[in-house]
């Protein structure tokens, strides 16, 4: 089911019209970004990020659903980013991705470099809004960590169109993070899907994981599952959007 939009660039409903039918697509502030060396300002006050309760106990049960954009997997409200200015609590993660072809899938590049994939852990400033759906459009409302993958998830996230949500264990949601959460890229941006929303402090690790197999079996399997269930179908591939300019902003470093 698609919501009126898509990525592919020249489609009618293509990431080139989204401005046509949501205008903040089309403003200031928008992500992803190419993280170019050159334009980086190393800023010593940038703290590690510091993330509670990530590691989730396999008692505990998760939502995963497929909007026909992306993957998600709602997150415990127990988690949260607790280093930025506001505290910022886990709502959901999802990821973009390439396609076999052409296994590179990332949002943000780095020196024009795309990765294979890149995950998303959206968090909303929980100190001054009660949910994400008020916090979506606020300047301060958002905070995403990004983090590259090098390693592509088609093999496993291959599955088909549906508005399916299954139940899965939880599990360690910091195993999805690199190990270093100190050297990472920040800058004022958007969502990245429309509408685009420019209420998202962005925080890109410097660091890319590579995930094993193995430590996408909850996910693939519960992937597997919806997907057998569903017969007429189309691949959810490409899901990532171009990089937007970077105008005046700012884009800083923790790291020199
Ligand atoms: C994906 O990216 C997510 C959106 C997310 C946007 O399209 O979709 C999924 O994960 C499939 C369900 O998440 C939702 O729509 C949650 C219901 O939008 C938000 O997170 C809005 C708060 C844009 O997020 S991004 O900028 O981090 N890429
Ligand atoms: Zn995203």
């Amino acid at each position: 089911r698609f919501e009126g939009w898509g990525f592919g660039a020249s489609r009618p409903q293509g990431q080139d019209h989204w401005p046509e039918r949501y205008p903040y697509c089309g403003g200031a502030l928008q992500s992803p970004i190419d993280l170019e060396s050159d334009l980086l300002r190393f800023d010593p006050t940038l703290r590690p990020i510091e993330v509670q309760n990530y590691n989730l106990s396999p008692n505990e049960q998760l939502t995963l659903g497929n909007n026909g954009h992306s993957v998600q997997l709602s997150l415990s409200p127990m988690m949260s980013i607790s280093s930025l200015h506001n505290r910022y609590t886990a709502a959901q993660l999802h990821f973009h991705w390439g396609s076999s072809s052409r296994p590179a899938g990332s949002e943000h590049t780095v020196n024009s470099k795309q990765y294979a994939a890149e995950l998303h852990v959206v968090h909303y400033n929980s100190d001054k809004y009660p949910n994400i759906s008020t916090a979506v459009d606020k300047s301060d409302g958002l905070a995403v960590l990004g983090v590259p993958f090098t390693q592509q998830l088609i093999s496993v996230l291959s599955f088909r169109l549906s508005d399916q949500k299954v139940k899965v264990p939880a599990f360690n949601i910091r195993a999805l993070l690199p190990t270093r959460l100190d050297e990472y890229y920040r800058y004022d941006g958007s969502l990245t899907t429309p509408p685009c929303y420019p209420s998202v402090l962005w925080t890109v690790f410097r660091n890319p994981i590579t995930v094993s197999r193995k430590q996408f079996l909850t996910l693939a399997t519960a992937l597997y599952s919806t997907n057998a269930q569903d017969s007429a179908s189309m691949s959810l591939n490409n899901n990532y959007r171009k990089t937007q300019p970077v105008d005046n902003r700012l884009v800083l470093a923790s790291f020199k």
